[in-house]
């Protein structure tokens, strides 16, 4: 199972093909979309959410509702394309360089100006036309199909947002559907209705202030079985890919599994989370501190993943920089940003997590059809319930 993403932020749309997606599953476009929603809401964001309005249009591998084994190709149209025609002509235009919109200023914190150096590219625009995080809506959309597939085995992904700059969320221990419900309720995607608050507070502060703000989210995936991913070599275990995958999202800097970093500062005997068995339940963990994984394979446990975002780096508050052109100093000068973005990166983690959970899933099960993968999946669990 792969996917690739095309297309720019100002561009006409994005495009992902994803390959190596059984026959025979069912999709649900209404529910393809609301994901897409989803990451568009949160307290926060700027203007460029009140023009786009995501949904995914499939264009190959489905038909009458159902994958064919084919690639399945999407695509996430742009609604600010039409103010966008003439700067991203894919033919050549005429025009000062202001009328192409030329970037010769790169901005801290983005990729402009490794970019620039990297590709040589004097028109700076070139690098962040794809470095925006635009592009998180078509990994969002096929996340969105791989959670489907998921769906189908009762697997479950939840997210939450549990830190913004200052604001802590407290704790909570939810039901993964309770925790679902609940944070789709909320503008910041919290549980607690008092940390709500002075979050969203908060974020409008830093925003009247010209700054921005990032955060920490968490990501729950429930009801997988034991020995997803592999201890047997490095590219096979799910928590490094699932690391991997967290940390290419744009703007974050961190990730952590189960209780991650606190690991470091406490004993063994306070991990590690030690094994039971009953008839009920099999063999599963007292407690979960270790976040679902044991040697880079799922043990049965909730995955519990958490992301950290930095603040985005778009600043009305302008930071030093050199021009490309003079060499000279300058301070930035932007015009349209989001103060804070980590409600929807806690959307865009859920989806990024549920790919490598899926492709780690067809991995174990894998066959070309859905009813393939059920009865190879049955049989596991069978013997499982036998060890
Ligand atoms: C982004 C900058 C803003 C965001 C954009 C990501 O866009 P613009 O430069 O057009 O104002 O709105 O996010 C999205 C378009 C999206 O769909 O999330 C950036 O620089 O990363």
């Amino acid at each position: 199972l792969r996917y690739l993403t095309a297309g720019e932020t100002h561009g006409p749309q994005l495009t992902a093909i994803i390959e190596g997606l059984p026959s025979n599953l069912q999709l649900d476009f209404e529910e393809l979309n609301f994901q897409l929603l989803r990451r568009q809401k949160g307290h926060g964001r700027g203007r460029r959410m009140q023009i786009e309005k995501d949904t995914a249009n499939i264009v190959g591998g489905v038909r009458h509702g159902r994958t064919t084994g084919a690639p399945v190709a999407l695509v996430v149209a742009n609604n600010d394309w039409k103010h966008w025609t003439s700067v991203m002509n894919i033919e050549p235009i005429e025009g000062s360089d202001e009328e192409k919109r030329r970037v010769h200023r790169p901005r801290p914190g983005h990729a402009d100006l490794n970019g620039g150096l990297k590709y040589n590219l004097k028109d700076l625009r070139n690098v962040l036309e794809r470095s925006s995080a635009r592009e998180t809506a078509a990994r969002v959309a096929v996340g969105a199909v791989a959670r489907q597939l998921l769906a189908a085995f009762g697997i479950k992904v939840a997210g939450q947002v549990i830190r913004i700059g200052e604001i802590e969320a407290p704790a909570n221990n939810l039901p993964v559907d309770e925790l679902i419900r609940l944070t789709e309720e909320s503008p910041v995607r919290v549980v607690d209705k008092e940390t709500e608050e002075k979050m969203t507070a908060y974020i409008d502060q830093i925003k009247a202030e010209g700054d921005s703000i990032g955060g920490i989210v968490e990501c729950i995936v429930e009801g997988l079985p034991v020995g997803l991913g592999s201890h047997v070599q490095y590219d096979r275990k799910l928590d490094g890919r699932i690391a991997q995958a967290v940390v290419s999202i744009n703007a974050f800097k961190g990730v952590e599994i189960g209780i991650g970093f606190e690991a470091g500062k406490i004993r063994g005997s306070q991990v590690h989370d030690e094994i039971l068995y009953t008839e009920e339940r099999g063999y599963h963990r007292a407690t979960n501190r270790l976040g679902g994984f044991e040697g880079g394979m799922t043990n049965g446990e909730q995955i519990v993943v958490r992301g950290v975002m930095k603040p985005i780096p778009t600043l009305y508050k302008p930071l030093q920089s050199v021009d490309i052109d003079t060499r000279e100093p300058f301070t930035a000068q932007v015009e349209r940003s989001d103060a804070c973005a980590v409600p929807a990166a806690s959307v865009v983690m859920e989806h990024v997590v549920a790919w490598e959970v899926a492709r780690a899933f067809l991995e174990k099960f894998g066959g070309d059809s859905m009813e393939e993968i059920r009865s190879n999946y049955d049989a596991y669990l069978e013997q499982i319930g036998r060890y």
